[in-house]
């Protein structure tokens, strides 16, 4: 299905787009069967080469290949998410093609955006799973690639930590919006299903509680922190982007409990505002970023002053704002 990007007729996209709202408001499957715009799956065979052999186009029909299928329909529910929710097409807002590669390497525990495509791992088979098989770890890197189309944010230090938690935050939206769970439902854990089942791991994350989400001996324990009082200054991992995306995915998960209802809705509103809105831009930091939230929350409900009240609550309960 090539839905805007070459022009076919908009009303057969519309009649789709308001027949898919009407399946999520009613049953809420897990996977839109129709979900994606303009997907092209690759796979490179174990070898860490870019972007591998064509296996998949948009309206190919599933492959039998676990890897394969899954790339296609979780990126195609993150494509539906921005969308469909936030009216942007693909990670350019052009509705440009999404390229996605699978079985990058031999044992390979990741996945990534690398600037033009996502790349996903087999996982080890001993604590990692597929890279693959969580629909939040898909998203999590479509939305690295929406990030450097929009508020570009520097992959270091406070802005790469932000950058991190921009990824979280739309893959927390886009499982919960799957799952017809509102803020107050959610789990607001991220990579649910990533580790295998003797790992002493709930999640890669949890936005709500950061630094619970595991604790085994191959892994160690979550090092993520929750508050701006445990910030962690280190060279490693490019600034601790990893590490102190906690903070600002706190404040998200708090602000969408706040607010209430369902995070896609406003919270998601607040959030895709401030990083399309201008007033984020590669060099931000925490406390930056904080005050575009709120920001773009008087702006989107000016008359709902609770809005904008309780995202800087959020942001004050882990250390901004203050
Ligand atoms: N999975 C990691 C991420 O998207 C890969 C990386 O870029 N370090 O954050
Ligand atoms: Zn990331």
């Amino acid at each position: 299905r090539r839905l805007v990007a070459d022009g076919r007729d908009t009303l057969a996209v519309d009649e789709r787009m308001r027949t898919r709202r009407a399946e999520a408001s009613s049953t809420t499957p897990p996977l839109a069967p129709d979900a994606g715009g303009n997907r092209v799956v690759y796979d490179a065979q174990g070898a860490e080469v870019l972007p591998g052999t064509r296996v998949r186009d948009e309206d190919d029909p599933p492959t039998g290949d676990a890897a394969v299928d899954e790339a296609h329909d979780h990126s195609g529910v993150a494509w539906d998410l921005f969308a469909d929710v936030f009216d942007r097409r693909s990670v350019d807002g052009e509705g440009t093609p999404l390229s996605v590669t699978v079985h990058y390497g031999r044992d390979y525990d990741n996945a990534f955006w690398d600037g033009t495509q996502l790349v996903f791992g087999d996982g080890d088979g001993q604590v990692f799973d597929r890279f693959t098989k969580p629909l939040d770890v898909t998203v999590h890197e479509f939305t690295h690639g929406v990030t450097q189309f929009t508020a570009g944010l520097t992959y270091q230090g406070q802005s790469g930590a932000l950058n991190e938690s921009v990824s979280d935050v739309f893959a927390a939206i886009a499982k919960q919006r799957a799952l017809g769970q509102s803020a107050d439902e959610a789990d607001w854990l991220i990579g649910v299903g990533l580790f295998l089942p003797d790992v002493k791991a709930t999640a890669l994350r949890s936005m709500i509680a950061p630094g619970t989400a595991y604790d085994d001996p191959r892994l160690g324990r979550d090092p993520q922190v929750a508050s701006m009082d445990a910030y962690v200054e280190t060279e490693e991992d490019s600034g601790g982007v990893h590490i102190n995306s906690g903070i600002p995915n706190r404040a998200f998960a708090l602000a969408a409990k706040g607010i209430g209802g369902n995070s896609w809705e406003r919270p998601g509103q607040v959030w895709y505002a401030a990083i399309t809105g201008g007033g984020v831009t590669p060099s931000t930091d925490f406390a930056g970023f904080a005050r575009a939230t709120v920001d773009a929350a008087t702006g989107l409900f000016p008359d709902d002053a609770s809005v904008a009240q309780q995202v800087t609550l959020a942001w004050q309960e882990v250390g901004l704002l203050l």
